[in-house]
């Protein structure tokens, strides 16, 4: 047998479904062998003690993107990517965002330009559509796809996002048609701004009072909307960054009667709560995100959702924007709530966080671990067997944990563009020590090992809708109502 570039030797390999020792073979970047006494002619490492895992896809983050507010988030490609890897990651998909008026082909290049410099590791585009014209949904978007991009998010509020049910229609109909999917920020855009607007008059202003501001109805009834018109179109939804009980249950209810509904959940609802924004004045934005942190009770039902299968994703949402002039205190050194930028830092945490939360604790198996933060995102994202598993073809994407290594998390250790972390001072135990992306060594004894640029844009597939059979509406059945075509 030739012998292989690079050979992984020894250690305990971990797959969504399977964990079993062994060496891995390395070829051209690809993985061309699992066994036993595998010899190399280039590198081989040693992993006796350690986890053998498929590299992390993160599949929501925002990086090098305008907010919905229009500020620029902290990190570029470079310091997203590197910040990232360093956290287990060897795929990213941040967002690609149009602003109204803009052609999907401009913000394509736009940010096709702000990744391929500069990202260390192999990344793809979700869309967000603003403004779902006509030219949008009949040949912008079909070219987008035809691209590769097979995904986008709208927003069912943000007044310069914001998208209506009949658009949101439109879209799933497009997206349907192509095998797209469609990803939601699911919150009810009155609900907002009735309590916001009825605190600001009271003068409850300070950051801390978003938690108020977003309540948790807001969530499950967007939700509920949202997985209602997609499943009368039959359509693949993913509702993003979930944080109550209640929209977890309309996921739920709604993968139960067969349809094409995904759930994510991300770190801050697991790890944080609105106690911790509980301060006067501006130290609280480090925590406003949307939807807002919630209490201790919830952050038990979303485990409870990721432990039944009921959300498919653990993403990051990294949503960086520095404790500065610059991010969330753009508006000044006392913004309200409705001032400071929306989102949380964590690309670099996600993986430390759930491996040594979820995994060591016994609330997941490393086979769950692995699902949740790579082979789910690889498959709902037309990536999977290239990426998110461990056998024979697949990339060479991997991340070597070391599971006993303990680390306390503060900013500085942090590769990312901010100034703070809303996890200072957690004790994390299990950290990934190598990654490794199409072959590549891109992180080893803590150092960066590749030149910026080297990750390379990825075409994905259409979602895979295998085993999610959905349902047709009697009102688009033409058996059913009088012969009529409506799709
Ligand atoms: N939605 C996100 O997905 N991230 C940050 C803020 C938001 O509204
Ligand atoms: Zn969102
Ligand atoms: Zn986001």
């Amino acid at each position: 047998m030739t012998p292989f570039d690079l050979v992984i030797q020894g250690g305990t390999v971990a797959t969504a479904v399977d964990t079993f020792v062994a060496d891995i073979g390395i070829t051209d970047g690809k993985i061309t062998a699992l066994g036993s006494k595998l010899q190399s002619s280039g590198k081989t490492i040693d992993a006796t003690g350690k986890y053998v895992l498929p590299g992390g896809v993160e599949s929501h983050c925002h990086i090098a993107q305008e907010s919905s507010f229009g500020l620029m988030a902290s990190d570029d490609y470079d310091s997203g990517s590197v910040s990232a890897a360093f956290g287990g990651n060897t795929t990213i998909i941040p967002f690609a965002a149009q602003k109204r008026g803009q052609s999907l082909g401009e913000v394509l290049d736009i940010y096709h330009d702000r990744a391929a410099p500069k990202s260390v590791i192999d990344y793809s585009f979700h869309l967000i559509l603003s403004d779902p014209t006509d030219s949008v949904l009949k040949t912008e978007l079909p070219a987008a796809f035809e691209q590769g991009i097979l995904s986008f998010k709208v927003f069912m509020t943000y007044d310069l996002m914001k998208i209506d049910d009949r658009q949101m229609l439109d879209v799933l109909s497009i997206a349907r048609e192509y095998g797209a999917l469609t990803m939601v920020h699911a919150e009810n855009d009155a609900l907002i701004k009735w309590v916001s607007s009825r605190l600001l008059e009271r003068g409850y202003r300070d950051p801390k009072y978003h938690a108020v501001s977003h309540p948790r109805v807001a969530e499950s009834e967007a939700v509920h909307r949202a997985t209602q018109l997609a499943t009368f179109i039959d359509a693949p939804m993913l509702v993003v960054h979930i944080s109550t009980e209640k929209a977890a249950r309309v996921i739920a209810e709604a993968r139960y009667s067969g349809n094409k509904i995904y759930g994510e959940t991300c770190p801050h609802y697991l790890f944080l709560t609105s106690n911790h924004m509980d301060m006067p004045g501006p130290e609280a934005a480090k925590f406003c995100c949307s939807p807002p942190l919630r209490d201790a009770e919830t952050q038990a039902h979303m485990w409870q959702a990721l432990q039944n299968g009921t959300f498919q994703l653990i993403s990051s949402d990294h949503a960086p924007y520095r404790f500065d002039e610059t991010g969330k205190l753009s508006a000044g050194p006392n913004p309200s709530f409705k001032e400071c930028a929306n989102g949380v830092p964590g690309i670099e945490l996600r993986m430390p966080l759930m491996f040594s939360e979820g995994v060591r604790k016994q609330r997941i198996s490393l086979n769950q671990f692995v699902a949740l933060t790579s082979t789910n995102a690889a498959k709902l994202f037309g990536l999977h067997p290239k990426k998110g598993t461990i056998a024979v073809g697949a990339d060479a994407d991997i991340a070597i944990w070391d599971p006993d290594l303990e680390r306390t998390v503060s900013s500085e250790m942090l590769h990312d563009n901010m100034n703070y972390t809303p996890y200072d001072g957690f004790k994390v135990t299990g950290w990934p020590v190598t990654v490794i992306n199409r072959g590549r060594i891109v992180v080893e004894s803590n150092e960066l090992k590749v030149e910026r640029g080297s990750g390379k844009f990825l075409k994905r597939n259409p979602t895979d809708l295998t085993g999610m059979p959905g349902n047709v509406a009697p009102e688009l059945n033409p058996e059913k109502n009088f012969g009529t075509i409506l799709r």
